[in-house]
C-alpha cells in the first residue's frame, strides 16, 4: 500500500467493500479514483480501479438490457466512440438535423411532439462511429430522467430554432434547466469529481434553420449571449449547411483521441483505432491493448506527435490524435 492515502479515500474503499449493488460499487470506485493521489506509486491501483469500473459498468449495462429498458426509456446503451444527446424545444428540427448528420431517416414533421422517445443513430466521422441520440422535445421543466440521460452522455447538442426570436429564450431555458438538474453544459468540462454535486458536460449550442429570414442576425446575438460558455454554431438541416463543421466540433467535444497499435516489425492497424480520452498516456494505451501490458511495458516508440518518427518514449508520454504506438515489452 503506498502512503498518502487520505481518510476520504479509505472511506470510499470501505464503502466499496460494503456495497451490495452494482450502482453503489460503481459510485464508490469512482470516488476512489478521484481521491487517489496520482503518481508513479499509485499507477497499479489506478489501473486496477479502472479495470474494475469497466467491468462493473458492463455488468450494469447488461442488467439494464435484460430489464428491456422498460424501467427507464431514457437509458440508451452506449455504442461507438461516444454518445451525444440532442435536446431542444418542439419543432426546432432536432430529428431533421440528426437525420442529416447520420444519414438515418428519423421521423420529421411540421408539427410539434413528433419524436416520442429517445432514438439513437450512428454518425460516421472519418474512421469512427459516433452515437447521436434524438429525443422528445423539452417543454417547461427538464425531467430528472431526461437530465440523467444527458449526464450519462459524453456530450450534448442544445438545438434552438433560428427562424424565430424564441431561440433566445429556448437557449436560456435549456441551459438553466440543465443547471437546475445539476448538469452544467460548457465548452471545457472539468473531469468528474464525485465530491462535486454539479457535473459538467461538453456541449454545443446549435442554431438550426439558418436558411430562414433574419436567422443570421439571431445567430450573432446568440453567440454574443452564450459564446463564452460554450461553442455556438449555425446550421441548416434542410439545406445541409454547416454540417461538416458541426461534425468536426462534435468530435472535438467528445475529447477523445485515436491511437493505432503497431506490433514490432509489422505495419500499424490503421483501420482499427483505439479510442482514448484526451490526455491519455502510453500507459493508458497499453492498458487498452492488453490488461497485462502495463506491467510488462518497458518503453514505446511513437510516430506522429513525437519529435521524430519512431522516437522512444516513456510510459507517461501524452499521446495525440492519430499517433501510432509500438509497445516494447
Ligand atoms: N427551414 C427549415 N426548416 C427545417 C430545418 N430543419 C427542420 N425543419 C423543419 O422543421 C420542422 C420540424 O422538424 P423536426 O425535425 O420534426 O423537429 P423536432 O425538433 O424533431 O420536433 P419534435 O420531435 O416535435 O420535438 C419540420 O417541418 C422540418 O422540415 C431547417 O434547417 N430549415
Ligand atoms: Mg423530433
Amino acid at each position: 500500500m503506498p502512503a498518502n492515502l487520505t481518510p476520504e479515500y479509505l472511506q470510499a474503499e470501505e464503502d466499496f467493500r460494503k456495497a451490495t449493488t452494482i450502482e453503489e460499487k460503481i459510485e464508490a470506485l469512482q470516488r476512489m479514483l478521484a481521491l487517489l493521489p496520482k503518481h508513479k506509486g499509485t499507477e497499479r491501483i489506478q489501473a486496477d480501479i479502472k479495470r474494475r469500473l469497466a467491468k462493473l459498468k458492463e455488468m450494469e449495462q447488461q442488467q439494464r438490457a435484460k430489464r428491456g429498458g422498460s424501467a427507464d426509456p431514457f437509458y440508451i446503451p452506449r455504442h461507438g466512440a461516444g454518445q451525444v444527446v440532442a435536446l431542444g424545444f418542439p419543432n426546432v428540427g432536432k430529428s431533421a438535423l440528426l437525420s442529416a448528420l447520420s444519414g438515418v431517416a428519423l421521423e420529421v414533421a411540421d408539427y410539434p411532439y413528433t419524436t416520442q422517445r429517445p432514438q439513437p443513430v450512428m454518425m460516421p466521422y472519418e474512421n469512427l462511429q459516433i452515437q447521436l441520440v434524438d429525443t422528445p422535445p423539452v417543454v417547461g421543466e427538464i425531467e430528472p430522467a431526461f437530465a440523467g440521460m444527458v449526464r450519462r452522455a459524453d456530450a450534448a447538442l442544445v438545438i434552438v430554432d433560428l427562424s424565430t426570436d424564441e431561440c433566445f429564450e429556448q437557449a436560456e431555458v435549456l441551459l438553466k434547466g440543465m443547471a437546475t438538474r445539476r448538469v452544467r453544459l460548457v465548452r471545457d468540462p472539468v473531469d468528474d469529481d464525485p465530491t462535486n454535486p454539479i457535473v459538467e458536460r461538453a456541449a454545443i449550442l446549435v442554431g438550426n434553420k439558418l436558411d430562414a429570414p433574419e436567422a443570421e442576425d439571431r445567430f450573432v446575438l446568440l453567440q454574443g449571449a452564450h459564446g463564452s460558455q460554450l461553442p455556438v454554431v449555425a446550421v441548416s438541416a434542410l439545406e445541409r449547411v454547416g454540417l461538416d463543421d458541426l461534425k468536426r466540433l462534435i468530435f472535438q467535444q467528445l475529447r477523445i483521441i485515436r491511437v493505432y497499435a503497431k506490433p514490432p516489425g509489422k505495419p500499424p492497424t490503421l483501420d482499427r483505432p483505439f479510442v482514448l480520452k484526451r490526455g491519455a498516456t502510453v500507459l493508458d494505451f497499453a492498458e487498452e491493448v492488453h490488461r497485462d501490458f502495463p506491467d510488462k511495458l518497458r518503453y514505446a516508440r511513437v510516430w506522429g506527435s513525437a519529435e521524430f518518427p519512431g522516437q522512444p518514449v516513456s510510459k507517461d508520454f501524452i499521446l495525440q490524435d492519430g499517433d501510432i504506438v509500438e509497445l516494447h515489452l
